[in-house]
């Protein structure tokens, strides 16, 4: 492929930094360690620490998916819906998002503060680590950019250009393909173990799920109602045990675009009980399967909570106060729909998830048949569970082998 511009490596970086006017007296490039990390599906992530201990952190955009490679070409200007992303969570919840350093569009890199020391959440849970009281900062990220973003807080006028100037078509077109459409379909880019064929086939037949799935789908391509993140998952947030307890960061809005609150939401959630199923097949201590039972609860209380802390502050007060009720329950069943079209893409589609591709074969199996269970019963019956309360009771009921 005909690449128009310099893919840095570990090398080239000290040098880049100093011709880059933006970037400029960051760090002191003449002692620079520099480290490529990027374990994602999409980017490279250098990681950059002089002697004095100043970081920086760069992300360049690849003209092609990382996880595929030039076989699969895709825009590099996804890293603008990034620093979009980026400067609205700096913005709006201020410490949720790495902060934000600057912008070189034409090498198509953002900078960031270094998270050194920082953790992704998706290995630490895997590894069995609980980070207690994160999940309630994620929610209220989720609700500030909610309620900033969406006709709460941004104006009538102003708020269809700025929807207009966050089309994120490609990478939009990615989730529409590999979340809603593909696991449903018999295409090159699933797969699974044999002994799941008869599982997948089944998902695949039931047409209640089918209907489901597309709604959401129908929603997620047409209802443009705040800045998303779009990609809220478990890898999507670093964690470290501060002086003070927990801390998070929300890392990695290359997807955002103004879609439903829900989407978001559910992300989180379904990953948190993807987390949770692995948790309960590798028989993990009780008080760690406890915090992921109540971590999507949690996540849903602060965002909601966050919500109503700020509605009387809404721009436009034509809007009742009896609408925020009926928008919140709206939320939260869309939630648990969108947690289970993302549990199930990671399970049979193109990019899977440690968790559970990490298994040994039999609690392997048996992780991926409870997950597409909950999963099915979360979208099929979102509008009767109502609450992540009750959607979690649906988990528990699974996991505890109730029905089977
Ligand atoms: C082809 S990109 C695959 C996935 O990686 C990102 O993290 C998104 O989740 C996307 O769907
Ligand atoms: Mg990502």
């Amino acid at each position: 492929m005909n690449v128009d511009y310099e893919i840095l490596t570990a090398e080239t970086v000290p040098a880049y930094l100093d011709r880059t006017p933006q970037f400029a007296g960051r760090v002191d490039t003449s002692t620079l360690e520099v480290h490529e990390v990027g374990d994602g599906n999409l980017n490279l992530v250098f990681v950059c620490r002089d002697a004095n201990g100043a970081g920086i952190c760069l992300k360049q955009a690849l003209p092609w998916v990382r996880l595929v490679g030039e076989a699969w070409p895709l825009t590099p200007t996804r890293v603008l819906a990034e620093a979009r992303g980026l400067q609205v969570g700096n913005d709006l919840a201020p410490g949720s998002m790495p902060q934000m350093y600057g912008l070189d569009a034409d090498q198509y890199v953002v900078a960031m503060e270094n998270l050194v020391g920082w953790k992704m959440l998706r290995s630490e849970l895997n590894a069995g680590v609980s980070y207690a009281g994160i999940e309630n900062r994620i929610g209220d990220y989720v609700g500030r950019l909610a309620a900033g973003t969406s006709l709460f807080g941004t104006e009538q006028g102003e708020i269809k250009s700025l929807v207009a100037d966050a089309v994120n078509p490609e990478l939009c077109r990615i989730t529409e393909d590999l979340v809603f459409t593909e696991p449903y379909f018999d295409v090159e880019n699933n797969s699974f173990n044999e002994v799941l064929t008869a599982d997948i086939e089944d998902l695949r037949a039931d047409r209640a799920l089918r209907r489901e799935v597309s709604a959401l789908k129908w929603d997620f391509m047409t209802r443009a109602e705040m800045l998303l993140h779009g990609d809220l998952h478990t890898g999507s947030v670093m964690v470290r045990h501060g002086a003070d307890g927990a801390e998070c960061r929300v890392i990695d809005p290359e997807f955002c675009f103004y879609g439903p609150v829900g989407f978001d939401l559910g992300a989180f959630i379904g990953n948190v009980m993807i987390a949770r199923v692995r948790a309960a097949v590798l028989d993990r201590p009780s008080d760690y399967q406890q915090w992921l039972a109540e971590c999507g609860v949690n996540f849903w209380d602060s965002f909601e909570s966050t919500i109503r802390s700020l509605w009387p502050e809404r721009l436009d007060d034509t809007w009742p106060d009896e609408f925020i009720d009926w928008w919140l329950q709206r939320a939260q069943r869309d939630a648990i729909g969108y947690a289970g079209a993302k549990a199930i893409r990671r399970i049979v589609g193109l990019a899977k998830v440690t968790d559970i591709e990490e298994l040994p074969h039999d609690e392997h199996v048996r992780a991926v048949r409870m997950v597409l269970e909950i999963a099915r019963r979360w979208i099929i019956e979102r509008g009767s569970l109502g609450t992540i309360a009750e959607a979690n009771r649906v988990t528990d009921d699974v996991i505890a082998g109730v029905g089977s």
